[in-house]
């Protein structure tokens, strides 16, 4: 396919914490990876994110400011709230003093600011929307821009885009790894694994009854904004074969995840995606998912992995004791075939010649 011409990309990422850090969650991991994906491909990208933030081989603009909270922790009536001197406000006015020299704004913000602010800029501004609907005041402003300046609104999978009134608007995008990042792995050792942010929305306590039952002892991986959280569980299941594991960069993530027999994905709320599905198919590490949101399809059924009744622990267990059932190797052949940077790419170049399309084909 011929490729666009080199396009000139500001990728703004999330005001809940520098990129690096882990408080950002998945769309962290996204925004790097999508960076990678589009310098490969020839484009110049900068990014713009709250001090402290690095990615190393990017131009990364660190925003000054305070960081804004966590969309998911609020309830569907929640108030948009910005901080004072927030990192978000700073960010969008760092964006519109420097909108010009770019011919495509990316937002990978769950916020409401940019969003409003699209139509008051010159140059195409597209969100990368990385939840599922949360609250009525974001999915009005998503909604506004999604009809306003159709094809504009970017998700991770047809089920995130369901809990949207306005899913037709969205494009499904998928996500992507730098596979050559993941190890495979085919002699796992005898434990189970969980990655994610130790919250309530991703029921980390599913996967530690599952461990009770079990015996098979779990890994568990992530950051822990929530340290009441851990301790509520580690009280409750006293007895549960579980080790907390810390929150590790990828090259050390891939390391252990890569020796797990299995993965638990156990989110009690819609996942737009999970990246964590793929990170570990591709290290040939089979996934027991509740069939909700991104992980059922990500998942294929009996090849790939274990799709179970959401809220079912049972169906986990049982699951679980059929996990050897599953080759490693396909697992790793399924992330290489619709989870690679390239394929991600493809998706992401046919997305910006929609939105841009008087940009014309490479000479
Ligand atoms: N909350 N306010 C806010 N803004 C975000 O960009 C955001 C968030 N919560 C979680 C989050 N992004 C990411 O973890 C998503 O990938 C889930």
């Amino acid at each position: 396919m011929v490729g666009l011409r080199s396009l000139r990309i500001l990728l703004l990422s999330t005001p809940v914490g520098p990129l690096g850090s882990g408080l950002g969650g998945g769309v962290e991991l996204t925004l790097q990876n999508i960076a990678k994906i589009l310098q490969a491909q020839g484009h110049q990208i900068a990014i713009a994110a709250p001090a402290g933030s690095i990615y190393p081989g990017f131009a990364v603009v660190e925003i000054p400011g305070h960081p804004q909270p966590t969309a998911q922790s609020a309830g569907r009536d929640a108030l948009i709230t910005l901080p004072e001197n927030s990192v978000l406000g700073n960010l969008w006015e760092y964006a519109w003093r420097v909108q010009a020299d770019y011919d495509l704004l990316l937002n990978f913000a769950y916020d409401w600011l940019p969003f409003y602010l699209t139509p008051f800029f010159q140059t195409v501004v597209a969100h990368l929307v990385s939840m599922g609907s949360l609250t009525d005041a974001m999915d009005e402003i998503i909604d506004r821009v999604a009809r306003q300046f159709p094809g504009t609104i970017g998700v991770h999978s047809a089920a995130q885009a369901a809990t949207f009134t306005f899913a037709e608007h969205c494009r499904v995008l998928g996500n992507g790894l730098d596979l050559s990042l993941y190890e495979f792995c085919s002699t796992p050792e005898p434990y189970l694994g969980w990655v994610g942010r130790l919250a309530p929305e991703k029921g980390l306590e599913d996967a530690v009854i599952v461990a009770e039952k079990t015996g098979i002892p779990l890994k568990i991986w992530g950051v822990m904004p929530d340290v009441p959280y851990w301790h509520d569980i580690c009280d409750q299941y006293p007895d549960a074969p579980i080790a907390y594991e810390g929150f590790l960069p990828t090259a050390e993530l891939q390391r252990a995840l890569g020796r797990c027999q299995a993965l638990l994905m156990t989110p009690h709320w819609v996942e737009a995606f999970g990246n964590v599905a793929i990170e570990a198919l591709a290290c040939g590490v089979p996934v027991i998912a509740y069939r909700r949101g991104g992980p059922a399809e990500i998942v294929s059924h009996g090849k790939t992995g274990w799709l179970v009744e959401p809220g079912s622990i049972e169906g986990l267990v049982e699951a679980v004791h059929r996990r050897s059932e599953i080759n490693r190797f396909t697992c790793r052949a399924e992330a290489e075939a619709k989870y690679s940077l390239t394929a991600m790419g493809d998706r992401l170049e046919e997305w910006f010649r929609y939105l841009l399309p008087s940009i014309q084909s490479r000479p």
